[in-house]
């Protein structure tokens, strides 16, 4: 059992098959790609029903047309199979990386089609073969066309060259060590099939807080290795850089992006990539942001300086994702305008259109930064001849770490789903990262992962429904939080309804059961700000220049955004949101404080005042948090005792951990405001 969580959920658990599968399989295509699908194809039906197809010659099946008698699985991209099978038809409209699974009448016989735009895309397709198989066990009728929302699809890993990772909470790096590239990359490689068993096709390896040393001659030969490591599953290196290794590396006086000498820098860093890598991703890039050089130390924009690395990126098909993460963290606590919400907005809005085809601006989905609830970043509308995507964090740095279980799927939905009604029209931010709103070719999603040497990945099991989930959202973002919970738990622990059951109760309401004993009401996560980002510090967010701030006073709370008598923040969404987040009547309750500051007695919608809901949430989520356990331990006996143990370890800690941070938050709040809780809990003490 040690080794179920390092399988997550590709188990490939056995299943009771409801009719019989074909038991020879043809693979039309040479492509490494494609034969990682065939390799996957045996050993996943090999272990779910206890035999793999055996692999026929394709000059026997194609020339001998007609004297094939016996069903097979076909294995090719969507032209081979044409050729194959010429009374064939590919379903319409099939994108980049997308797949076809079909259940096709060949000579009185049924053939299972796993057909792909690309190589990649019959990757996919046989991955998803085996979940549906996984889930219904059966695979009758097979009539499945399914396309990624968008080509980019990437997990960020924050490691360093050291070993270490930064907001990394599963051990350390699997990539890095000592300032190396490991040795020993077998670890990367069963990560690699774990993205790409969910459509992810990129992984950026180190820091955005860059180290020169990763353009080094000896770490871009590692890069090498890693990506050779990782190609067979399709998803291709990309790294992180300092945008002053220049001078840091290159002992040169400058890093200005417009000197020709530093530009010939970066060019032949770039070749030399390439010639380790020729299917080399991009860059990613952190500048001007707390504390990393950029383009402003020239008076230059972020345009400028994606821009330069771009040019030299292009001709051989890399991109720069340029983070809108920039902001000024010395901002100054009594200036009422100051507002680190409106940075990213004020800052990349005005360069709209300037950014290089090949730059893509990765926006946080939320404008301050990971925090328990926060709005949909105004930025999402505010470039429409640029290209956009979204980065998440499934790491959960400000949402429990690896000590308390949050799924973190409804909260991406809610994102994703968010109508942001630019130019008056429906345009769900989804839609706008896809690049559909405004016709943009390049887009999609980024998401900090983290996973490290720990043997299950993330150390709480629980946290890889939010690497699954975000695989499957940036797939398709319309699957529902529901559906992708509970395919999750089947696939993950197994299909007893009982199991689902239980997880599901866990899963689905923890985000919001963990927003509730943290900061409700849009107060943001209320933690440690300027340290490990855990447990309860409602103080460490003010007066300081971080610009994590709620305002808390004797008399009122909340952040004044409003643009009438506050930050102005507001006025970055297009009018239709705008107005609703201005008013207190439309104001949804829970960003109220998000977006104004309000008297303790102000009432919310339901007629309760925001202290006395402030001390009710917090209790009710400790009460929540409490029946976790309960729920969890209706699974003694149904799951393997080791994965057990370690869930029910942690759901214990979590119930007695929520009281601590019921009791921090509360008393702070009963110190600040001076008024009793209704019910008679706080303020005893
Ligand atoms: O959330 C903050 C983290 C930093 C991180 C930064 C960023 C890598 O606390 O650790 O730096 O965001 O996203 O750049």
């Amino acid at each position: 059992h040690a080794e179920s969580g390092a399988k997550a959920w590709l188990r490939y658990a056995p299943v009771k098959l409801a009719a019989p599968l074909p038991q020879r399989m043809v693979v039309l295509d040479k492509a490494v790609t494609v034969r990682s699908a065939a390799f996957e194809l045996r050993r996943g039906l090999l272990s779910m029903t206890g035999a793999a197809p055996v692999s026929v010659p394709v000059s026997g099946y194609v020339s001998g047309l007609g004297l094939d008698a016996q069903p097979e699985f076909v294995l090719g991209t969507v032209t081979e199979v044409r050729k194959a099978l010429p009374g064939w038809h590919a379903p319409v409209g099939l994108k980049l990386d997308g797949y076809a699974l079909e259940t096709f009448r060949n000579h009185g016989q049924t053939d299972l089609i796993i057909a792909g735009r690309t190589p990649r895309g019959v990757l996919y397709g046989t991955f998803a073969l085996l979940e549906t198989l996984g889930e219904h066990s059966e695979l009758k009728q097979l009539q499945i066309a399914s396309s990624p929302s968008a080509p980019i699809r990437w997990a960020d890993q924050w490691d360093n060259l050291n070993g270490s990772i930064e907001r990394g909470y599963g051990g350390r790096s699997i990539f890095f060590n000592d300032g190396h590239v490991r040795a020993n990359l077998a670890r990367v490689g069963q990560y690699a099939r774990l993205l790409a068993s969910v459509g992810l096709n990129g992984v950026d390896v180190n820091n955005v807080n860059a180290s020169p040393q990763m353009l080094s001659p000896e770490t871009i030969a590692g890069l090498g290795r890693i990506a050779d490591v990782m190609r067979p599953w399709g998803v291709r290196v990309a790294i992180s850089v300092d945008f002053r290794s220049p001078e840091t590396l290159g002992g040169m006086k400058t890093f200005n992006p417009k000197d020709p000498q530093v530009i010939a820098w970066w060019r032949q860093k770039v070749n030399a990539l390439y010639q380790a890598i020729p299917d080399f991703a991009g860059f990613t890039v952190k500048a001007d942001s707390e504390g990393q050089a950029g383009p402003s130390q020239y008076g230059l924009t972020p345009a400028a300086a994606a821009n330069m690395l771009a040019g030299l990126l292009r001709p051989h098909g890399g991109v720069v994702m340029y983070r809108a993460f920039v902001y000024n963290n010395h901002l100054d606590w009594n200036d009422k305008k100051a507002d680190r919400a409106r940075a990213a907005y004020d800052i990349f809005h005005p360069l709209d259109g300037k950014f290089a085809s090949n730059v893509v601006v990765q926006i946080k989905n939320g404008p301050i930064d990971f925090q328990v609830r926060e709005p949909a970043s105004p930025l999402y509308a505010g470039l429409r001849h640029t290209n956009e995507a979204m980065e998440l964090e499934v790491t959960q740095e400000y949402l429990g770490q690896a000590r308390q279980t949050v799924y973190l799927v409804p909260m991406w939905k809610k994102t994703l789903d968010f109508n942001m009604h630019a130019e008056n029209r429906d345009t769900p931010v989804k839609s706008i990262v896809e690049g559909k709103a405004f016709h943009r070719p390049l887009g999609g999603y980024a998401a900090v992962v983290n996973v490290g040497l720990d043997a299950n990945w993330l150390r709480n099991p629980l946290s890889m429904a939010n690497l699954w989930g975000y695989g499957q959202l940036a797939w398709n973002p319309d699957q529902s939080a529901e559906e992708i919970a509970s395919n999750w738990a089947r696939l993950t622990f197994g299909d007893d309804p009982r199991i689902v059951s239980a997880v599901d109760s866990i899963l689905l309401p923890s985000w919001h059961v963990y927003e509730d004993y943290t900061g409700p009401l849009g107060l943001e996560t209320l933690t440690d700000i300027t340290g490990a980002h855990y447990g309860p510090a409602p103080q460490s967010a003010e007066r300081n220049g971080w610009g994590m701030w709620f305002r808390a006073t004797h008399t009122g709370v909340g952040m004044d955004r409003t643009t009438a008598t506050g930050t102005g923040f507001i006025g970055q969404y297009p009018p239709k949101v705008a107005a609703m987040y201005e008013s207190l009547k439309t104001c949804p309750d829970d960003l109220l404080l998000f977006m104004h500051h309000v008297p303790y007695t102000h009432r919310l919608h339901d007629g309760k005042t925001v202290i006395q809901y402030i001390y009710d949430s917090h209790y009710a989520g400790a009460i929540a948090a409490q029946k976790f356990v309960d729920e969890w331990k209706t699974l003694h006996g149904l799951i393997d005792t080791e994965r057990y143990e370690q869930v029910l370890g942690i759901q214990r800690y979590q119930a007695a951990y929520a009281i601590v941070w019921r009791d921090g938050i509360t008393r702070y709040f009963y110190k600040m405001s001076g008024i009793a809780d209704d019910k008679g809990r706080v303020g005893h003490y």
